[in-house]
């Protein structure tokens, strides 16, 4: 669409949101009044809007809502609190203090997120700030890992090609820091801070937010070929490295995409990030600042439903969002440069770095870390973080990397591996290492049907689909939401399912197998029965007629299962 005719949304009326942001004088609000109230558990709607740039969200346990509703109590409160990584690298200390906030002050869980940040669920209103402090204490921050401005920066977490790997780390680290809220607000709520600014007085600036941040969350990524771990196409911005024989040549800049769609409402769909061109590493931040100030400007401040970057560019085109980006660059990108990615699914087990440092990748099943009675996976990884001397590693499909260990130390992590039985997924079949499930219920809000809680038995049925048609050792991307909103990438996954009540799922097939193509949906408001009779054909078909190398989401469009589809705009068609 030419831009030529069409007004900046920003010209209708501004929605709620919006004017919470104005007047909340930098993200301050009244939370500080709020979380001393001792009468609720909960904090008012327009603090709760607020305290998501601080990273956690209010919720309540849906499990218990109707029983404390008929006891009529107030709902069981709760805070989620979402802890950024930038890259979703830590130390092993930073593991420890989030496995021993989590058993303090959380549900005692860890979840390992689709953007390599960790959440805690169940904190309560009084232990906010203790979690809250004692997570900076180690160096960590929630600032910014919710809201409308950038969140966690993603980078391909497995650092086997090292050279080039650090020195997109670098960057990563670089862009994120750069675009961090400068609001004093955070360090004076919570870590109880000396207010040195007077933000009556004007003293406070956001320099690339301005005082009503974006008009929506924007996603960063950088993904290093042929692995595509991050899914740069689901990024409002992705970058993806350029190298030649370990050294960083710059990046290709991709614009432009996102997940999220509201069932029933053609006009929002999931759309892929659609390549420009490429710039030199040192272009990266200059070209990062400008993209969010663009979507500052002009992206939609009425609807927050149509308020994503991607709404943005699709409205006024690629062309315009180019000229404009130049613009305000004050100098051209370059042609694109040639890459190839050939996965988006994670390497399991060990693998040597060309550093000769050593990397395990374990298999977290939907990011959950927990103690079961026949499986110790957080004693476990807590005993290993007392004597692992690299890092750790949140990688984007949920798992979890042990990283950077040395030969002398290898023998000693994997004697822990042992002991616990921490599992590389090798026993599994190849679609449950490919899979993953967004939260759901009992916490999220928004969850019309489980995921992280039902995918696991799901894949029990469908793993004997697999046995019978030979295909377990088969690597196929399978994905569940609880709704549309996208939280583990469904739609660029060969086989999804988005939830749309209880017990019943879209079934979308035909995405592409290293993240680069849209899936379309095969069947509407299906139940498990419905889903195993649909997918049991299509497995078998897929096993007898493939062509060599032929990946599942490839043959679902080959044998006319669903249509290609090539740009968002097509995703309902
Ligand atoms: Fe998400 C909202 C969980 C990654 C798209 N997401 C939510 C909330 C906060 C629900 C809410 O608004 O009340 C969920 C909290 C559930 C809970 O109980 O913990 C939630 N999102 C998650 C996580 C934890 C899923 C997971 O299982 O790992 C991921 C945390 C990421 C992080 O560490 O920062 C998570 N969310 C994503 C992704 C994937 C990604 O970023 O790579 C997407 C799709 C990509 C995108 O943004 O387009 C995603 N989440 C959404 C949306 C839809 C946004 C839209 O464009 O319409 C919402 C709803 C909203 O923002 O209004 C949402
Ligand atoms: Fe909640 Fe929906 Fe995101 Fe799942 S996809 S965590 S149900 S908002």
């Amino acid at each position: 669409m030419s831009d030529n005719n069409l007004l900046s949304p920003n010209s209708a009326p501004h929605s709620d949101v919006e004017a919470i942001k104005s007047r909340s004088d930098y993200l301050r609000g009244t939370l500080e009044e709020s979380l001393k109230d001792r009468i609720t558990g909960s904090i008012s709607e327009d603090d709760n809007r607020l305290m998501k740039f601080h990273g956690s969200y209010m919720q309540d346990d849906r499990d218990v809502r109707n029983e404390r509703s008929k006891q009529k109590l107030e709902p069981a409160y709760q805070f989620m609190v979402r802890v950024r990584a930038a890259g979703g690298i830590v130390t092993p200390e930073q593991w420890l203090t989030m496995d021993r906030v989590a058993q303090r002050h959380a549900n005692g869980t860890i979840r390992l997120t689709t953007r390599q940040s960790f959440q805690l669920h169940g904190v309560i209103k009084w232990n906010m700030k203790k979690v809250i402090q004692e997570v900076n204490d180690e160096l960590l921050s929630t600032l910014a890992a919710c809201g409308d401005v950038n969140r966690n920066v993603m980078c391909n977490p497995n650092p086997y090609q090292s050279e080039v790997h650090e020195q997109v780390y670098e960057w990563v680290q670089k862009v994120s820091h750069h675009l961090d809220p400068h609001t004093r607000a955070y360090h004076e709520i919570w870590l109880d801070e000396e207010k040195l600014v007077d933000s009556r007085e004007g003293d406070e600036q956001e320099p690339i937010y301005g005082a009503v941040y974006l008009p929506r969350k924007f996603k960063i990524g950088i993904a290093v070929p042929p692995a595509n771990e991050v899914d740069v196409f689901s990024q409002d911005l992705g970058f993806i490295a350029i190298h030649e024989n370990g050294r960083l040549l710059g990046f290709n800049v991709a614009v432009g995409g996102g997940m999220g769609m509201s069932h029933g409402d053609p006009k929002t769909y999931p759309q892929v990030a659609r390549t420009i061109g490429f710039i030199t590493p040192e272009q990266l931040i200059e070209v990062a600042e400008k993209t969010v100030t663009i979507q500052r400007d002009y992206g939609d401040r009425a609807v927050r439903k149509h308020a994503r970057f991607k709404y943005t560019i699709d409205d006024r085109g690629t062309e315009w969002f180019i000229d404009e980006l130049q613009r305000r660059l004050g100098w051209k990108l370059q042609e694109a440069r040639s890459y190839h990615f050939d996965h988006n699914g994670d390497r399991y087990g060990w693998v040597k770095g060309s550093d000769n440092n050593w990397h395990f990748t374990l298999f977290i099943q939907n990011g959950r870390v927990k103690d079961e009675d026949d499986y110790l996976l957080m004693t476990g990884l807590r005993e290993i973080a007392k004597v692992h001397t690299g890092d750790f590693r949140l990688t984007p499909n949920q798992n979890l990397i042990i990283g950077n260990v040395t030969s002398q130390k290898k023998k000693k992590i994997q004697q822990l591996i042992e002991a616990y039985g921490l599992t590389d997924g090798t026993a599994y079949s190849a679609l449950r290492r490919n899979s993953m499930a967004c939260v759901a219920l009992p916490t999220c809000g928004l969850a019309m049907a489980e995921a992280e809680r039902y995918l696991p038995t799901l894949l029990d049925k469908l793993e004997l689909i697999l046995d019978e048609a030979g295909l377990r050792d088969d690597e196929i991307v399978i994905r569940m939401t609880g709704c549309p909103n996208g939280c583990a990438r469904p739609a660029l996954a060969e086989i999804s399912f988005i939830g749309k009540a209880p017990g019943k799922y879209n079934l979308y097939l035909g995405g592409g197998f290293a993240g680069n193509r849209l899936n379309k949906l095969y069947r509407e408001n299906i139940g498990e029965t419905e889903i195993l009779n649909e997918l049991r054909p299509i497995l078998n078909r897929y096993a007898k007629e493939r062509t060599e190398g032929e990946h599942f989401g490839d043959f679902c469009i080959r044998g006319e299962y669903v249509k290609e589809v090539h740009s968002g705009l097509d995703f309902h068609a």
